[in-house]
């Protein structure tokens, strides 16, 4: 079985993947290209599992190649599963990600990561209400820290073999009955030809999608005559271009998800990582502590050195002394353990008074 990770850049997917992952890591390209992925066998509940660590994207729509890339190893590939890492402290933006991977209809869990952070923004997410919404098992994680990872992985190992589908979102009535249409047009057949559910080849469509365009040119130039007609339609109908009308479906389901299940609290005062940061941060001041810092902390061991240069050279040529009194002059030995002796003095004889 294999289960892939994926998130929005940054969002912990790497840190996850090393907290499970075993020593053996494999790194693979993808066909044809020089960009890579990490991949690693894993044991979890007694079975044998691929975790694969793949380049995060901000969404399954995007003109990136780098990000098709993903895309594609998700279509092509069909991992058993999708562990979802979303950044909670970026809640809303991060929903949208998982809204589209809900779209692919591939067995889904999320991982609420960097929940820590989230919780010193004041963002109180109630994870049962969230996981209803979804359809899907979510599960607050902190990655860097291994917190909530056993649990991320147990849930995430049974819904593999449920091959448990979240919900599906509908858009507003006239996108949604202009998507409708369009599945119909573009029967099962078509969409699984591609490995894509028809519901998501219909949206991808009306999103201008290059590849799916020139996909569904091929088998069927009829139907893309209405695709462009609908998206038309929609175009004019909404003032902006249909991806767009898409998108910002997209946007307000992720927003509304976002207030059903989060309370962000007001903080009335600020912690003190947060104060201390206002002034390490800061574009003047913080070059300035910056550079007290270096200074104090080069000062303090070249003083250091200093003081503790005279006693250890003694010491050492106390030591060769000692030796050459106690063993024969001609003796290999003995000119072996001075001539270590006379290198680490050497050695810290350099190292230490670079201010004496
Ligand atoms: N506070 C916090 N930081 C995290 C957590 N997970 C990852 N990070 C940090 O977020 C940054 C990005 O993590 P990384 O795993 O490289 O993200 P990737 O780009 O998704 O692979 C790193 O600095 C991590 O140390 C978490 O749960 N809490
Ligand atoms: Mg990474």
């Amino acid at each position: 079985m294999r289960i892939a990770l994926l998130g929005q850049p940054n969002c912990g997917k790497s840190a996850l993947f090393n907290a499970v992952a075993g020593y053996k890591t494999a790194v693979s390209n993808f066909p044809g290209t020089t960009m890579e992925y990490v991949s690693s066998r894993v044991c979890l509940q007694g079975e044998s599992f691929e975790l694969v660590d793949l380049p995060g994207i901000y969404s399954l729509s995007t003109p990136e190649k780098e990000e098709l890339l993903t895309r594609d190893y998700l279509l092509k590939k069909k991992p058993d599963l999708v562990v979802n890492i979303v950044d909670s402290s970026v809640l809303s933006r991060s929903l949208e990600l998982t809204l589209e991977l809900l779209e692919l209809g591939l067995p889904l869990v999320v991982s609420l990561n960097m929940i820590d952070e989230a919780r010193r923004k004041g963002i109180e997410i109630d994870v049962e209400h969230l996981s209803e919404d979804l359809g899907v098992p979510v599960v607050p994680t902190i990655s860097i820290r291994g917190e909530g990872v056993p649990e991320l992985f147990q849930k995430a190992v049974a819904a593999a073999k449920e091959r448990r589908i979240g919900k599906t979102f509908f858009f507003s009535m006239d996108v949604e009955r202009t998507v409708s249409h369009l599945s119909s047009l573009l029967g099962k057949d078509t969409a699984d030809k591609l490995g894509v559910p028809t519901r998501m080849l219909a949206i991808k469509l009306l999103e201008e999608d290059e590849e799916f365009h020139a996909a569904v040119e091929r088998a069927s130039p009829v139907v893309i005559r209405e695709v462009e007609r609908l998206r038309g339609d929609l175009a004019e109908c909404h003032g902006r271009p249909s991806d767009m009308v898409i998108s910002s479906e997209r946007h307000s389901l992720a927003m509304n998800l976002f207030e059903h299940v989060a309370k962000v609290k007001r903080r009335t005062e600020k912690s003190l990582r947060d104060q201390v940061d206002r002034y390490l941060m800061h574009p003047f001041l913080g070059y300035i502590i910056l550079g007290l810092m270096l200074v104090t902390f080069f000062g303090f061991v070249f003083s250091l050195g200093k003081h503790l240069e005279a006693p250890l050279l003694g010491w050492f040529e106390a030591l060769a002394l000692y030796l050459s009194s106690w063993m024969e002059k001609t003796s290999v030995i003995l000119a072996l353990l001075t001539g270590l002796i006379q290198g680490f003095s050497g050695g810290i004889g350099i190292v230490l008074p670079v201010s004496a």
